[in-house]
């Protein structure tokens, strides 16, 4: 059996240091042969076919890499690296002129918590939300393609960890902050921290045909620390929840000053009315946002205690209630949405916190669930069948229990220490209930060693039978937080980028390709095909780019090849640039000729027989 950690006396401790013990996959069914037969079921059931298809897409934040990873369930393969937050020269994104500026200068973030867009509480595949924790800043992946389509950096926040979560209706994406800091980041002493800090929860507008973030409004909070939201839905689908840690005001040791008080919050608020109050003027403007302060606009927003640092809050697939997560207190707290209105409609509250009402506990509570020497519960699950899957971050496990009656029904170990867990479907109103994919901070000796870090894990579990069975796991980049799994009939790609004349600095025939000079500007409008590039096919040598030291250069370059899967590279040598067109896209770089010479130009991505004779030459003539 596997050993579980020592419990409840070193809880804390044992938070941080996350003392696992090694693997003894020793619990399936015992003696070889049926561990043999075990092994063979489970193999065929993450087995897919050559030349068939996963039947979800799992969507995984990279964590620190800034990227977001495509993996196909069940069978777990890797599919792609998506640049989000982080230069990529595999698909010159950050090199490219659209891509460089949405970067704006950043080469990393901090990607947790991927939002699919949403339709009445289901995925709709169109858009897939992230947060970058390190630099306040929000992105869009096009699904269609699954390129980044818009990157915003948010005024006032501190790291937007407890983001990014979507209404119902994707009306809003949430980015709560969990650093409080002063507004606008401005000087001030830790010793005003209680004064001049705060904690402001961003509500983000996105332009689907635009392709647009808007900040819509901002909501000026306590200084807590906020760490996880989630959004209501059916009757609960006007409000948001959101976790709270650090009601300690801690500035300093915060691993023992942020965890004193026995309970934290879960703060409410009430996105439609507060956007009403918006429309209705009452908000002050704060560094370009329109920001609601509760201590002069009340209402719409409260809070209910909750036992002490509390992690994730998730809210039912039916939308009646909301579950915290304990972390530090070794239970799951189950809210009800309808006690809490009556609450608020009573006007039924304990004390008021920072202009905030705050409801009583027990009038709000309908139960909390304490399996016995489980702990360090983080985030919950849903299925089909009204069961909730907790993962275990100090007993690396996974707890199942039914929402209706706290009754615990299984409990399976994974390696170790889980974080996030992801269902099929897990954050909708109709979760799947297939599979239930555990995504652990801690691989110890799962893999072949590559030295002291070990890659992270995932495990996948089989959610098909009445006792979860875990019957997979691969290894996985730094770092997925959080991630959702979608049915693959949900997202609809594109096959080629549609042949569009009217688009900016395309070219579509050989005739239309030029260098033109403005100035100490030069433009090239050029093509690729297999398997060439014409930059100007009226001249000599028409796979030849002539500048002059100094000049600025701009390389517009369209792939006319409109065939699935035909993508070109651009590189130049010696000069730190390289980036891609996919099949009918037109995109940009530029950079200064400030080197005298002559440097060869080739086709980067592998596209044909000839590929390697698809290049060409820079030649920059001396001042
Ligand atoms: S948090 S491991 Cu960054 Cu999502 Cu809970
Ligand atoms: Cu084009 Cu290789």
């Amino acid at each position: 059996m596997k050993k579980w950690i020592p419990a409840a006396s070193g809880l804390i401790a044992g938070f941080m240091a996350a003392t696992v013990f090694f693997a003894d996959f020793s619990s399936g069914p015992s003696g070889e042969a049926s561990k043999d037969s075990a092994n063979k079921t489970n193999a065929e059931k993450v087995y897919v076919p050559y030349g068939e298809l996963d039947d979800y897409y799992m969507l995984s934040s990279g964590g620190h890499s800034g990227q977001l990873f495509v993996y196909g369930v069940p069978s777990m393969r890797k599919i792609r690296t998506v640049p989000v937050f982080t230069p990529d020269p595999a698909t010159g994104y950050g090199f490219d002129d659209k891509s460089k500026e949405m970067l704006g200068g950043y080469t990393w973030g901090d990607f947790h918590h991927p939002a699919i867009s949403e339709t009445n509480g289901e995925y709709d595949g169109k858009f897939l939300f992230a947060n970058d924790v390190a630099n306040n800043r929000i992105a869009s992946v096009d699904l269609s393609t699954f390129h980044t389509a818009d990157i915003m950096e948010m005024p006032n926040m501190g790291g937007p960890h407890a983001g990014t979560f979507v209404t119902e209706n994707t009306e809003y994406i949430v980015m709560p902050t969990r650093f409080s800091v002063p507004m606008g980041k401005e000087y001030a002493s830790l010793d005003e921290f209680e004064d001049k800090y705060k904690g402001v929860t961003s509500m983000v507008k996105f332009d689907q045909d635009a392709k647009k973030f808007e900040l819509a409004y901002q909501i000026m909070l306590p200084p807590w620390s906020y760490d996880l939201s989630d959004a209501g839905k059916k009757v609960s689908g006007d409000w948001i929840v959101m976790t709270t840690y650090n009601t300690e005001f801690a500035t300093t040791n915060n691993e023992i000053n942020a965890s004193q008080n026995d309970r934290d919050y879960i703060v409410l608020i009430n996105w439609k009315e507060l956007e009403k109050k918006v429309a209705d003027g009452e908000y002050e403007e704060v560094n370009g946002a329109k920001m609601i302060d509760p201590r002069k606009h009340k209402g719409s927003i409260y809070a209910i205690p909750v036992a002490k640092s509390p992690h994730g809050v998730d809210v039912t697939p039916d939308g009646t209630r909301f579950i915290a997560s304990g972390k530090l207190a070794p239970l799951m707290t189950v809210f009800s949405f309808e006690k809490a209105f009556e609450s608020i409609k009573n006007e039924d509250f304990a004390e008021e916190k920072f202009g905030i009402p705050v409801l009583p506990y027990d009038k709000v509570v309908e139960r909390e669930v304490d399996p016995p020497g489980a702990l360090g519960p983080l985030h919950t699950q849903f299925d089909d069948q009204g069961y909730a899957y907790n993962t275990m971050f100090i007993s690396s496990e996974v707890v199942k229990w039914k929402v209706d009656t706290g009754e615990v029904v299984d409990r399976v170990p994974v390696h170790y220490s889980p974080g996030h867990s992801t269902a099929a479907e897990g954050d909708t109103a109709s979760p799947d209930g297939k599979w239930l994919i555990s995504l652990n901070k801690i691989a110890k000796d799962n893999f072949l060693s590559v030295g002291p870090s070990h890659p992270e894990s995932m495990d996948l579990i089989d959610l098909s039978g009445d006792k979860m069975e875990v019957i997979y796991t691969v290894p996985v980049d730094p770092e997925p937080h959080y991630a959702q799994t979608i049915h693959r009939d949900k997202i609809k790609t594109l096959k080629i980028y549609e042949k569009d004349e009217k688009r900016k600095n395309s070219v579509w025939n050989q005739e239309d390709t030029r260098i033109e000079r403005k100035g100490n500007e030069v433009h090239v409008y050029g093509i690729a095909m297999r398997s060439k590039f014409i930059f100007d096919a009226k001249a000599e040598r028409a796979d030849e780019i002539k500048v002059k030291q100094g000049d600025k250069v701009y390389i517009h370059l369209t792939n006319i090849d409109l065939d699935q899967d035909i993508t070109h590279g651009f590189g130049i040598m010696d000069h730190d640039l390289n980036y891609e067109v996919q099949p009918g896209q037109t995109s940009t770089i530029e950079f200064t000729a400030d080197r005298a010479g002559t440097f060869p130009i080739y086709c980067t991505n592998f596209c044909s027989a000839l590929h390697q004779e698809m290049s060409g030459y820079l030649l920059v003539e001396p001042k």
